[in-house]
C-alpha cells in the first residue's frame, strides 16, 4: 500500500509572503498617511522649478518671472472672461501691470511661491487654478585649489 507523505510542504515558494491584513485591510491610518504622501508628491509634480542664474555677482539673485494665462477662453462663444491673480505664498510680490491681466510679470527671488488665477465670465461662473513656482538660488561652486610648491626666491 503506498504511503503518502502528511508532512508539512518541505520546500514553500521563497520569498514569497503577503500580510492579508495590511495589503487588503489597511488601517485609517495607513490610508491618510498614503493619501497624504499622495497629494505632496502630486504638488511636487506639478511644481514649477527655475534657478536664478550665475553671473558672477552673489549680490543679485532675482529671478524674473512671467505668469502667462492669456489662452483661457470660454467654451460660450462670445462670452467676456475677467482675470484675477493672488499671491497665496511665498515671499511678498508685485504683480504688474496689475492683478486683473491676462498676463502678469514679477521680479522673484528664490523661495516658494504659489499664485492663484480666477477666470470668470459676466455669468459668475470661473475656474480657479493654484501654481506652485520654486525659485532656487544662484548655483555656485567653490574655488579649485591647484598649489606647487618648489625652490626659488624670485616671483616674477
Ligand atoms: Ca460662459
Amino acid at each position: 500500500m503506498k504511503q503518502y507523505d502528511q508532512s508539512p510542504a518541505k520546500n514553500p515558494t521563497p520569498g514569497f509572503s503577503i500580510n492579508f491584513d495590511e495589503k487588503n485591510f489597511p488601517s485609517p491610518l495607513t490610508v491618510a498617511r498614503r493619501a497624504q504622501l499622495e497629494q505632496m508628491a502630486q504638488r511636487e509634480r506639478s511644481k514649477i522649478k527655475v534657478q536664478v542664474e550665475h553671473d558672477n555677482s552673489p549680490f543679485t539673485n532675482s529671478y524674473p518671472m512671467i505668469l502667462d494665462a492669456t489662452g483661457s477662453f470660454d467654451p460660450d462663444y462670445g462670452d467676456k472672461i475677467h482675470f484675477k491673480w493672488r499671491q497665496v505664498s511665498g515671499p511678498k510680490v508685485t504683480l504688474k501691470p496689475n492683478h486683473f491681466s491676462s498676463k502678469v510679470s514679477f521680479i522673484g527671488s528664490p523661495g516658494d511661491y504659489q499664485f492663484e488665477l480666477t477666470v470668470s465670465d459676466d455669468y459668475g461662473a470661473k475656474h480657479t487654478v493654484i501654481k506652485s513656482v520654486l525659485i532656487e538660488p544662484e548655483g555656485n561652486l567653490a574655488p579649485i585649489i591647484d598649489m606647487k610648491i618648489r625652490q626659488g626666491s624670485e616671483l616674477n
